[in-house]
């Protein structure tokens, strides 16, 4: 398979991880995240949104957004809950992801680190954190009591929170405030066959 990737979007760093944990080769095709002026022209005929990551399959036909991504490679593996509930709770925490966590957690540290601007000059910083720290507070409460976020197991909901959250401390979040995140994240990279963002 072939990804469209960024080397420093976490978005696509979900996907190489759960390609790597599965053994899968894939080839890399690095996009410009940044100047994004030909977005539509490479990657329309792709995906309706013209983001990255998307995976050109096998049959030539194209898959994207991160956590639809995760599910199709998962399915049929451990990474994907067998159980009607648990696989809906993994829909729960991977909807959570992007509508309460990715937006806030992974933007200030779109600003903070890839874009570089002094917190400062962000006007929505504080924003930014106000709702990212209320979807680690979240976070925290469950896994208090839990090793990962459905069952007892790793699978695709953890990848899909890992991603931004162990890149948070980057965007100003204090993850020390969190002893049940820290500790779920050491779990995660872990896991057989993790790789970093970096690799
Ligand atoms: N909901 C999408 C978000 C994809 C996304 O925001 N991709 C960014 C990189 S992290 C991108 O393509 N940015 C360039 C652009 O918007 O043109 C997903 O989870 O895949």
């Amino acid at each position: 398979v072939l990804l469209y990737d960024s080397a420093i979007s976490g978005n696509c760093y979900k996907v190489r991880l759960l390609l790597s944990q599965l053994r899968i080769e894939f080839e890399r095709r690095e996009v410009e995240v940044v100047n994004r002026g030909d977005r539509v022209e490479l990657l329309g005929d792709k995906n309706p949104a013209a983001r990255i990551p998307i995976l050109r399959l096998d049959d030539g036909t194209h898959l994207a957004e991160s956590n639809a991504i995760l599910w199709y490679l998962g399915e049929g593996t451990p990474f994907v809950p067998s159980s009607r509930l648990d696989r809906a709770r993994a829909l729960q925490w991977m909807f959570f992801e992007q509508y309460s966590h990715e937006p806030y957690v992974a933007v200030a540290r779109y600003w903070l680190v890839v874009q570089g601007r002094d917190p400062g000059e962000i006007s929505d910083l504080a924003h930014l954190h106000e709702r990212g720290y209320a979807a680690l507070d979240g976070m925290e409460r469950h896994l208090t009591n839990e090793s990962f976020l459905v069952g007892d197991s790793y699978t695709v909901a953890d990848i899909s929170l890992y991603a931004y959250t162990h890149l948070a401390g980057t965007g100003g979040f204090e993850l020390e405030r969190y002893p049940a995140i820290v500790a779920w994240l050491a779990r995660v990279a872990q896991q057989p066959g993790h790789v970093p963002i970096d690799s």
